[in-house]
C-alpha cells in the first residue's frame, strides 16, 4: 500500500514500515509496506500486554455524525425493520411496550455510508500492524443500537460464539454516540493471554470467578473513538440506564493469513440464532 495514493490526510499516529518478505520469484517481487494509520509500537506494546488497545480520535465528529444520521436512516426502513427479520434483533421498549431495534448483525450492506467504514484504512491499518503488515479480513459485523432502557450484554469472550475459527480475531468498536458507564460503555477486562475461560461447546457467559474483575477497564468514548479487542479479551457492558441512545459499531476481522470465513461465520450466525425456534417460528423469520 503506498501511503501518498490514500485520500484522507494521516490522524494521530506514525506510519509503520514493515520491510519486504523474501521473494524467490523473477515474476512477482512482494513489497515493503507503509500503513499510515498503524498502531504506534506504544499502542501495539498495549495490545499485547493487555489484549486491547483504545485509539482516541482516529475517526472525526463530523463523520461520526454522518454515522448516526445512517443509523437513524436505516431504523426507518419499513421494508426492513419488521418482526420476522432476524438481522434486526428488537425488544419491547421497557417505557412504551413497542419494539425497538437492539442490534443489527450484520448490518454491512444495509447503507453505504456504514458498509464503507468496513474497507477504511483507520480500521484496517491498526490490524494489519497487529498482524504483522497482513492485511485483514471482514469476519463478521454488527451495529449495536442500545436504546435507552436496552440491555446490556453478560461477561464473555467473543471466542465462545465463535469456537473452530481461527483465533487471530481482533474486534474493533468504533463509538458512534458517546459512551459513558451510565448508558452501558464496554468493559474490557486484561488478561486475554490466559486464552480461551469458557467451557468448550457451551453457548454460556463467564462465571465471574474466572476473571479479575477489579480489572476490568470501563471504555468510555467519544463519537470516532475505536477500541480493538482480541477475541479472548473478556468484556461487559452495562444495560442503558439513561435517556440517550449508545449507539455502537462491531467490526471482527482475522489475520488474512488464517483465509475467508465471512459466509461461514454468517452461515453459522443464522444456525445459532435460529436452533432454539420451533418449526412454526422459523417458518416466519426471514433474513433481510
Ligand atoms: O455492547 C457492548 O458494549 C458489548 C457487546 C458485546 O459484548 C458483544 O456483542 O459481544
Amino acid at each position: 500500500m503506498n501511503a501518498a495514493t490514500l485520500e484522507r490526510p494521516v490522524l494521530a499516529q506514525s506510519a509503520t514500515e514493515f520491510p519486504a518478505p523474501p521473494s524467490d520469484s523473477a515474476v512477482y517481487a512482494p513489497h515493503a509496506r507503509t500503513l499510515t494509520h498503524g498502531l504506534t509500537s506504544e499502542q501495539l506494546a498495549e495490545f499485547r500486554a493487555q489484549g486491547f488497545v483504545v485509539v482516541r480520535g482516529a475517526f472525526d465528529p463530523a463523520e461520526a455524525a454522518a454515522w448516526a444520521r445512517a443509523c437513524d436512516e436505516v431504523l426507518a426502513r419499513a421494508d426492513l425493520v419488521l418482526p420476522g427479520n432476524l438481522r434486526f434483533e428488537q425488544h419491547p421498549d421497557p417505557a412504551t411496550g413497542r419494539p425497538h431495534v437492539w442490534k443489527i448483525d450484520p448490518f454491512l450492506d444495509v447503507h453505504p455510508a456504514l458498509g464503507a467504514l468496513t474497507r477504511d484504512r483507520r480500521v484496517l491499518d491498526p490490524l494489519a500492524s497487529i498482524y504483522g503488515g497482513r492485511e485483514p479480513r471482514l469476519f463478521k459485523d454488527k451495529l449495536i443500537y442500545k436504546p435507552p432502557g436496552g440491555h446490556g450484554s453478560g461477561l464473555h469472550q467473543d471466542y465462545n460464539w465463535w469456537q473452530g475459527f481461527p483465533t487471530s480475531l481482533i474486534s474493533v468498536m468504533v463509538a458512534v454516540d458517546p459512551a459513558t458507564r451510565e448508558n452501558g460503555c464496554t468493559e474490557l477486562f486484561p488478561g486475554y493471554e490466559q486464552g480461551f475461560l469458557h467451557t468448550p461447546g457451551e453457548f454460556k457467559h463467564l462465571p465471574k470467578e474466572r476473571v479479575a474483575m477489579d480489572r476490568g477497564v470501563s471504555v468510555e468514548t467519544q463519537p470516532g473513538d475505536l477500541a480493538f479487542f482480541h477475541c479472548f479479551t473478556p468484556h461487559q457492558a452495562g444495560a442503558n440506564a439513561s435517556a440517550l441512545w449508545r449507539r455502537q459499531i462491531f467490526l471482527t476481522y482475522n489475520d488474512s493469513a488464517d483465509g475467508e470465513h465471512y459466509q461461514a461465520h454468517r452461515d453459522h450466525y443464522l444456525w445459532y440464532v435460529t436452533r432454539m425456534k420451533s418449526a412454526e417460528e422459523k417458518a416466519r423469520s426471514f433474513f433481510l
